[in-house]
């Protein structure tokens, strides 16, 4: 199977490490409009640069194209990549606007391909763990969960974009946290929300509390935090606490899992370290390879993945609703057309 990556970032690093681990994959060709960035990733991993993702896939023979850009790239990256007749796979956050977000899945339905978001969080194996013992019914059906992720770890300085841009944490982090929060408890029906921005010298919000309703009847509470000092350091662990009608199951800090019903089981879940990957991002790292390869087995299988553009669909509307609810104090009934 043979791939492009348009973006050879911050983050592109780690995708280029993921390709390189998975059978019967090789990128052949990469794109970024900055020499230096896609001068570096092609010395570092091969491949054939190119400075227009256009004339890359008018030139390469390709399965599929993997979207590294920031969000704004998005869009008509992906349409490019539908009217070429590929498949996709699109960093989070998918698109700027849900208009947007709906276009980009529908122009690569037309194309009769396969579009899956990047959205890795639900797949770190500490995380995929409790997913796994939640929907096995360990904890019988849950009524509760609490889906946290709070920091002060600078990403300012790997990503400097989050500190101009307008949107911050739910935007950048939320999503993840949003969406694990429906890979354990399903849909949601509604949804409140309030921001703060703590931090001076960043533009957007660096901490958000959202509650929400699910189609399940369960209530969870998501908050995310980029303001938090606290010792030890958890970045990027998301912390859970979910109670069941015949248990509870906790991940808590260092990535133990504790379930608790008539018995108490506790796990070491913490993720490895891959060869190319370092600590503290070893955790996100190993995920990255886990999706893509998920990413692979489904074009293989020719079903739609887990996190595919139309699921993803449902994440992104969460975020726009947090916005709003924050904005008006509103609570946003998700059922409603967004
Ligand atoms: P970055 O700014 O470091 O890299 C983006 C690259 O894309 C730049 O080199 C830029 O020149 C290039 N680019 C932009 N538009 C282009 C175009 N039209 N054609 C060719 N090249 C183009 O950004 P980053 O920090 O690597 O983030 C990229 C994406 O990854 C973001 O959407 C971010 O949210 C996401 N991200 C995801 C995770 C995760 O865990 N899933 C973690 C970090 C970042
Ligand atoms: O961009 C973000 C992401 O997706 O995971 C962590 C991050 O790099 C910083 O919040």
């Amino acid at each position: 199977m043979k791939g492009a990556l348009i973006g050879c970032g911050f983050f592109a690093q780690n995708q280029m490490h993921g390709w390189a681990g998975i059978e019967g994959v090789r990128i052949v060709a990469v794109c970024d409009r900055d020499p230096a960035r896609r001068e570096q990733t092609t010395a570092r991993f091969g491949a054939r640069p190119y400075a227009d993702a256009a004339a890359m896939l008018a030139a390469e023979a390709l399965d599929f194209v993997d979207i590294a850009t920031t969000v704004a790239a998005h869009r008509p990256l992906v349409d490019l990549a539908a009217r070429a007749g590929l498949h996709v796979i699109c960093q989070k956050p998918f698109a700027e606007t849900m208009t947007d977000a709906r276009a980009m899945v529908a122009a690569v339905d037309a194309a009769g391909k396969i579009l899956m978001v990047h959205e890795n969080f639900r797949w770190q194996s500490a995380v995929r763990a409790a997913i796994g013992a939640v929907r096995a019914g360990a904890i019988g059906t849950p009524f509760f969960g609490r889906v946290s992720f709070r920091s002060g770890y600078d990403v300012f300085s790997g990503q400097p974009y989050l500190a101009t841009d307008p949107r911050f944490i739910i935007q950048d982090l939320g999503i993840h946290i949003l969406d694990v929060a429906r890979a354990l408890f399903g849909d949601v029906a509604t949804l409140s929300a309030t921001t703060r921005r703590m931090n001076p010298a960043i533009r957007g919000e660096d901490v958000a509390t959202m509650l929400l309703e699910h189609e399940s009847g369960a209530t969870s509470v998501v908050d995310c935090s980029y303001a938090t000092r606290r010792m030890p350091e958890t970045f990027p662990e998301t912390l859970l606490e979910i109670d069941g009608d015949t248990g509870t199951l906790r991940l808590d800090a260092g990535y133990r899992l504790l379930i608790q019903t008539k018995a108490e089981e506790v796990r070491d879940v913490a993720p490895p370290v891959l060869p190319w990957a370092e600590r503290p991002w070893h955790n996100i790292q190993e995920s990255v390879q886990i999706i893509q390869q998920h990413f692979v087995d489904c074009l293989r299988a020719g079903v739609q993945p887990e996190t595919s553009g139309h699921d993803n669909l449902k994440t992104l509307a969460l975020v726009e609703a947090a916005y709003r609810s924050a904005a008006d104090r509103s609570r946003i009934d998700m059922r409603a057309p967004q």
